[in-house]
């Protein structure tokens, strides 16, 4: 029997052995199933438990495996259905799957040649390294570097800042990411080579601010969107827009963030960050512009609009404080906190970095009240996620309204939602609720598919993704965004019409919306990854 029974849903990857293991089989036509491991059956049973699907209105059989913790390849089969599901139980499960996820951030490196002994056939000259200029003038300056944002060839601060946070945050949760060798230039160095691929990114980042007023400016493209090839055939002039709030309160944050990271390691470095942060959170003083961004006329790459950039200076705010100390800060965070409990961990909210960083602020002094506040505030979030897991078959935590552009970096985000509770109150439900945002993106899921390329035995093969088209190759370790009811572009539309909002997924090309891929996705899936293992 060599066929996969395409209506049995569970994580693709694997299952750690002490994970719950509950599969879900869609629409079976026999409830007799057995589990077989080398041929030789290991149990077998009859399903009894369903739901009917809020929004596909499937009929979802629970098939509950958690009692099986013997490492090992079994076999799901239902009797009397053609084919069976690989199920998987295996200790370090994810270890592949996270080298994979972090190998994307290297070979989405700009500004420098990508030899083929790191990258393979995803080698590449050097790209965008000439001058850009300065929109609506003739100045030109150099920011050379940093990571192609997604499918498309830009680099946008807010995008490169929440990234940045996810791969520090990562780093610190677990001592095993710090181990892992990336197959990069500088894994020769002294130093983690996650730090290494990070400062890459950092460093760009701090060649986009502005040196005379501490503003950073907001991205640097070209001007409209290329077509599908390499990097360094993008030869089309490159234009910084104007700073913007977001911008420079992100960037204040993840600089101030990252100050810590490098001090053992390159004592220089981290005196640039601290510089660099304070010099951007002061000038956020002086910056009266409209909240959130829009493209200037003439420049229609990537926006990262958003219209409330409260939530990053609250982050801002309360990194500085965390890094630096200094009263004004805390300040700063504490009147925005009083007022209101801010949460995210995406592009355009990103309230719970701040709110992490006030519950780890050990160096200096913290509002006792405030951060019992915070706390029960990170728990009601969990638990508003937990009613939208209780009514959904497949564990996510997600309603209709989710189904958005990138909505698997909403999955990821809100499995560490689901975390953040745990930490606190060390319920296990809510460990498992964030496990089970994993099992969604990795498979268990109403479409059937595991998210992330080359990974399960359906994943995405033609991801909207300038390189992987250009090489006629998904490169494997990147998350795409999921479903998005909105059918946000072409190819949505014309094969998604009537589709249940959970099903609006489709392996095209051509589907940024719902098949193209980010820096920041990934990253979400790293962070996710480093609480779980
Ligand atoms: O937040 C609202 C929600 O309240 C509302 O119910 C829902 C209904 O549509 O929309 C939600 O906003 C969506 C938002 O994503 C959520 O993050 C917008 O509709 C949607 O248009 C927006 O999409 C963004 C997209 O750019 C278009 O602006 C994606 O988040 C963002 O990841 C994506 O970023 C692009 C870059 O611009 C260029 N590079 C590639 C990258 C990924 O596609
Ligand atoms: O490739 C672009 C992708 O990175 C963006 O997320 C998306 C939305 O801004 O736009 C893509 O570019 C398309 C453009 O918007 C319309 N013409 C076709 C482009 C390539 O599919
Ligand atoms: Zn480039």
């Amino acid at each position: 029997m060599s066929t996969i029974n395409k209506k049995i849903r569970g994580n693709q990857v694997g299952y750690e052995p002490e994970f719950e293991k509950t599969l879900i089989i869609k629409d079976p036509t026999s409830l007799r199933y057995q589990l077989k491991k080398d041929e030789q059956l290991i149990e077998q049973g009859i399903l009894s438990k369903f739901s009917i699907h809020p929004l596909t209105r499937e009929k979802d059989f629970i098939c509950d495996l958690t009692h099986v913790k013997e490492e090992g390849v079994y076999q799901l089969i239902l009797e009397g259905m053609e084919g069976y599901f690989p199920f998987v139980v295996k200790k370090n499960c994810y270890e592949e799957l996270l080298i994979k996820s972090l190998r994307f951030f290297y070979l989405q490196r700009c500004g420098e040649s990508i030899p083929v002994e790191c990258a393979d056939e995803f080698q590449h000259r050097s790209c965008h390294d000439q001058p850009a200029r300065i929109y609506g003038t003739n100045q030109r300056i150099s920011v050379n570097g940093g990571w192609h944002d997604a499918g498309d060839y830009g680099r946008y601060i807010v995008a490169a800042a929440v990234t940045v946070a996810d791969l520090l945050l990562a780093f610190e949760e677990t001592q095993k990411i710090s181990a892992i060798n990336l197959r990069i230039p500088e894994s020769k160095l002294q130093i983690p080579d996650l730090l290494s691929e990070v400062r890459y990114e950092l460093e760009w980042m701090l060649s986009m601010q502005n040196q005379t007023n501490g503003q950073v400016y907001h991205k640097v493209t070209c001007a409209s969107f290329c077509g599908f090839i390499m990097p360094e055939e993008e030869q089309e002039e490159l234009v910084v827009t104007e700073p913007s709030i977001t911008a420079t309160a992100t960037f204040a944050a993840t600089t101030a963030m990252a100050v810590v990271f490098y001090e053992p390691f390159d004592e220089t470095f981290s005196q640039r960050l601290k510089q660099a942060s304070k010099a951007s959170y002061d000038a956020l003083k002086d910056m009266h512009m409209p909240e959130g961004f829009k493209n200037p006329e003439g420049v229609v790459t990537g926006e990262y609009g958003d219209g409330k950039d409260i939530d990053e200076k609250y982050w801002a705010a309360v990194a500085l404080y965390k890094a630096f100390g200094e009263s004004q800060y805390r300040e700063d965070f504490e009147t925005l906190a009083k007022k209101e409990v801010l949460h995210g961990y995406g592009w355009e909210e990103v309230g719970s970095f701040g709110n992490q960083a006030y519950l780890t602020t050990e160096k200096f002094p913290v509002d006792e009240n405030l951060r019992e506040e915070i706390q029960k505030q990170m728990i009601k979030k969990a638990d508003e996620l937990e009613e939208k897991i209780a009514i959904e078959p497949y564990g996510v935590s997600f309603s209709e309204n989710d189904y958005i552009w990138g909505s698997n970096m909403y999955a990821a985000e809100n499995g560490n939602h689901l975390f953040d509770a745990y930490r606190i109150t060390k319920n296990v439900k809510y460990l498992n609720y964030a496990r089970s945002q994993l099992h969604y993106l990795l498979g268990k899921n109403p479409c059937g598919y595991c998210y992330i390329t080359g990974f399960g035995f359906l994943s995405p093969k033609y991801p909207h993704h300038r390189p992987s088209s250009a090489v006629k190759k998904a490169m494997e370790g990147m998350l795409v965004g999921g479903p998005d009811r909105g059918l946000n572009d072409p190819a949505a539309v014309e094969f998604l019409k009537d589709q249940a909002a959970p099903c609006c997924y489709v392996d095209d090309e051509g589907s940024y919306s719902t098949n193209e891929v980010t820096i920041y996705w990934n990253s979400a899936l790293v962070y996710l990854l480093s609480v779980l293992i």
